[in-house]
């Protein structure tokens, strides 16, 4: 049965080294909790640093028995490893130049060669336990190698990656000397899922500039495979921070802390130190804010929890330093006998105490300068239940894309955060509680859990879409069949591209023009009355009536824009396709679950999103979001997006190969197909035939819809040549016999 194996730098577990031997603690941390349920069932395991250096061979065994039974694996890291890799490479050099901090950022050649060995020592612990049906999902750019190292080694595997930070833009990121390996490495997964559109985005324009691959509709051509790229805004167990929010545990404590804050206003901040959650401009507005409005002071506190976090490195022990400097400044300032105007912890909470926090908050005040997604404004939105309350949050961080009913601030703009947080103490209860209301729809829908089932069901989709993309070479016994079902036919549609395909691509296309065995095949094979041939082209009508037009051929020409039957005149044609919206419609989902009250309507030619009953401030945001979305997606597809009146429509823009070959499928459907073409603009032709015809894609290596495969022209013309043999050794029952 196949497994899945997740892949991230940390366990869920955190081992630690106390007096009396080595502890196991749960982390706590959204991963853990939205991938729980998942790697504990059907033999499935997940794949990871425990958190410390285990060197002892017998701790190390130790480790590894009681995580196994856990379903958990450890990768050993030593202490060299742990700095070059994980301080030095991930840390020093990829977090502040993914969160815009280039200037911090180091460029050090002994990290780099540390994270690609780490990155291999993960791969071999992955492969050591990955049978060829898992489904493994990596996450994090402490291994952005790892997809690539493990397809060299698995070519078929299905691997997912999912990157929880920020993608920066190329501009940044080429400042990088391993920018192209590290694309590379990214690229060795199927799937590959960000929090939001613009990451997304910023990442295939880093691909096009850097690697030179094509990357249309959120598609990326690599050599060997197709890679899907898409956004996936990764949610929170809501309920368990909505029922630990009420819980006993919860309940005391927060009784506890009323009788100190009295009737104080409280304004939580909670994150872990880092130099992108801007902790020192939240701490600058909250003095302006006692500053500008003065009638605050004694009223509202700040209650402040830093989670310490790597405190080894120089940026994070100054950044230490200047946030306990400024809280010592407020608080001697501000500070009365009664009241504090700072109530600021060092350390981690337990979890109850964590809910209670939230739960008692009046203001959840969220301003990092970067953040991939932040999940703290998500569990306040959670934990607040009925209660009122005001969310102030970052534009910067990727729950901004997702939550419009908070207060949006930019948090380098310190007077637009002081009126903000000034506007918080002040909203309506019920205006906080209408607000809150809209983003706990969103929250609860929108949970981990639907998360990590979307991401997992978008990468068995991109592997499905790989196999129909995969031909087989048209070899001797496919042949055989081939011009076995000819002979037996005698209503034979036969759809020829002529670039590429019927003649080699020529530098100057003027002079593709047939030679002679060309035109006399096309010529024996129309004159056979069993047969009906069409030339299917995105040439110009003149081209093809100056080299073919003397033959018994029909026409289509400009890609399907016009077509002659023999006989006839040239004329326009009017039809259009729908296979698109295969690809557009779990898009449109996903706005869907994101938008309360919107809804797709599906037409014959084109797919609607209606946002005229979903949440006015969320749905505008979601609109613009989704139009930019589209507009990306639909570039250079024949597809356009229409905004209409609360609606945005996709709608085929125009015609292609498929829609035009269509005329010659009914009403008296041929019983032996053949169609032959070597480009894009063919697979739309692969894709509108039944699937008993022989569509055969001329190029090497080739990803296509079609059935089969042959190298070149060349063998096109060896083809046809059989085809005229065949109908001269055994004529089919002639016409009407
Ligand atoms: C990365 C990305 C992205 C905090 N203090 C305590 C505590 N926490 C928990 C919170 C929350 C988590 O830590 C922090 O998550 P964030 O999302 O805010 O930030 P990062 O750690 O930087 O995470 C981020 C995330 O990955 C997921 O993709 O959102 O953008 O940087 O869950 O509740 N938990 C407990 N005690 C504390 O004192 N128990």
């Amino acid at each position: 049965m196949s497994r899945t194996i997740i892949v991230s730098n940390r366990l869920p577990t955190k081992v630690q080294r106390a007096a009396d031997g080595l502890h196991f603690q749960p982390s706590e941390g959204g991963l853990a909790t939205g991938l729980g349920s998942i790697y504990r069932a059907d033999g499935n395991v997940w794949v990871g640093w425990p958190g410390l250096p285990v060197d002892d061979p017998a701790e190390q065994a130790q480790v590894t028995e009681r995580l196994q039974a856990d379903s958990m694996a450890p990768v050993f890291l030593s202490e060299a490893e742990i700095h070059a890799f994980y301080e030095g490479f991930s840390n020093g050099t990829l977090w502040p130049t993914f969160h815009y901090f280039s200037e911090l950022a180091t460029h050090e050649p002994s990290h780099w060669q540390a994270y690609q060995a780490v990155n291999e020592k993960f791969c071999q612990a992955v492969l050591a336990l990955a049978g060829p049906e898992d489904t493994i999902w990596v996450h994090d750019y402490q291994l952005l190698l790892l997809p690539e190292m493990l397809r060299r080694e698995r070519p078929e595997a299905t691997i997912g990656f999912f990157l929880h930070i920020p993608f920066p833009s190329y501009e940044l990121l080429r400042v990088l000397p391993w920018a192209a390996e590290l694309l590379r490495g990214m690229l060795g997964a199927d799937l590959i899922g960000f929090h939001t559109f613009g990451y997304m985005r910023h990442f295939l324009s880093a691909v096009g500039h850097l690697l030179g691959l094509p990357t249309q509709s959120g598609q990326i051509e690599t050599p060997t495979r197709t890679v899907l790229v898409d956004a996936f805004p990764m949610g929170i167990d809501y309920a368990r921070y909505a029922e630990a929010a009420v819980s006993a545990a919860a309940q005391g404590y927060e009784r506890t802390y009323r009788e100190v804050l009295r009737d104080t206003q409280v304004i939580l901040s909670i994150d872990r130190l880092d130099y992108t959650k801007g902790i020192a401009l939240r701490l600058r507005a909250f003095e302006g804010l006692l500053l500008a409005h003065p009638e605050w002071i004694g009223k509202v506190s700040l209650l402040m929890i830093v989670v310490p976090s790597r405190d080894q490195v120089a940026e994070y022990a100054a950044l230490k330093e200047e946030i306990d400097e400024l809280v010592g400044r407020i608080n001697a300032q501000y500070r009365t006998i009664s009241w504090n105007p700072i109530n600021y912890f060092y350390r981690s909470f337990p979890f109850e105490e964590l809910a209670a926090f939230y739960h008692m908050a009046d203001v959840a005040l969220v301003t990092p300068v970067r953040d991939g997604m932040n999940l703290v404004a998500k569990e306040f939105i959670a934990a607040k239940g009925d209660l009122p309350g005001v969310l102030i949050l970052s534009d910067r961080a990727g729950a901004a894309q997702e939550l419009a009913e908070a207060l949006l601030i930019n948090p380098t703009d310190t007077d637009q955060v002081v009126e903000a947080l000034h506007q918080a103490l002040t909203m309506p209860a019920e205006e906080q509680r209408q607000r809150l209301q809209h983003m706990q729809e969103l929250v609860r829908q929108y949970d981990v859990f639907a998360w990590t089932k979307l991401f997992l069901d978008r990468l068995t989709y991109s592997k499905i879409k790989q196999h129909t993309l995969t031909t087989d070479v048209l070899d001797a016994d496919a042949q055989a069949q081939l011009l076995g079902a000819y002979q037996t036919a005698s209503h034979r549609l036969l759809l020829f591209d002529y670039d590429g395909t019927l003649v080699r691509f020529q530098a100057n296309p003027q002079r593709a023009h047939p030679d002679a065995e060309l035109l006399e095949l096309l010529r024996t094979l129309a004159d056979n009355p069993h047969n009906r041939v069409v030339v299917i082209s995105g040439r110009d009508r003149a081209s093809l009536t100056k080299w073919l037009g003397d033959l018994p051929l029909d026409f289509i020409a400009e890609h399907g824009v016009w077509l002659r039957r023999h006989g006839e005149d040239w004329q326009l044609f009017q039809e259009l396709q729908a296979t698109w919206k295969r690809e557009f419609r779990p898009l449109l989902e996903q706005y869907v679950r994101r938008t309360a009250g919107s809804l797709i309507e599906e037409k014959d030619y084109s797919l609607v999103w209606h946002y005229r009953r979903a949440d006015p401030g969320l749905a505008a945001l979601r609109a613009r979001e989704l139009l930019s979305h589209l507009s990306f997606m639909t570039a250079n597809t024949g597809l356009q997006v229409l905004e209409g009146n609360k609606v945005l429509e996709i709608k085929a823009a125009g015609l292609n190969k498929g829609t035009a070959a269509a005329r010659w499928l009914g009403p008296e459907p041929p019983d032996f197909i053949l169609a032959l073409g070597d480009d894009r603009t063919d697979e739309d032709l692969f894709a509108a035939l039944p699937p008993e015809a022989y569509t055969i894609k001329v190029g090497r290596a080739p990803r296509s819809l079609a059935r089969y495969s042959v190298p070149g022209p060349a063998d096109v013309r060896q083809l046809l040549r059989q085809l005229h043999h065949a109908d001269l050794v055994a004529r089919p029952v002639p016409v009407g016999a």
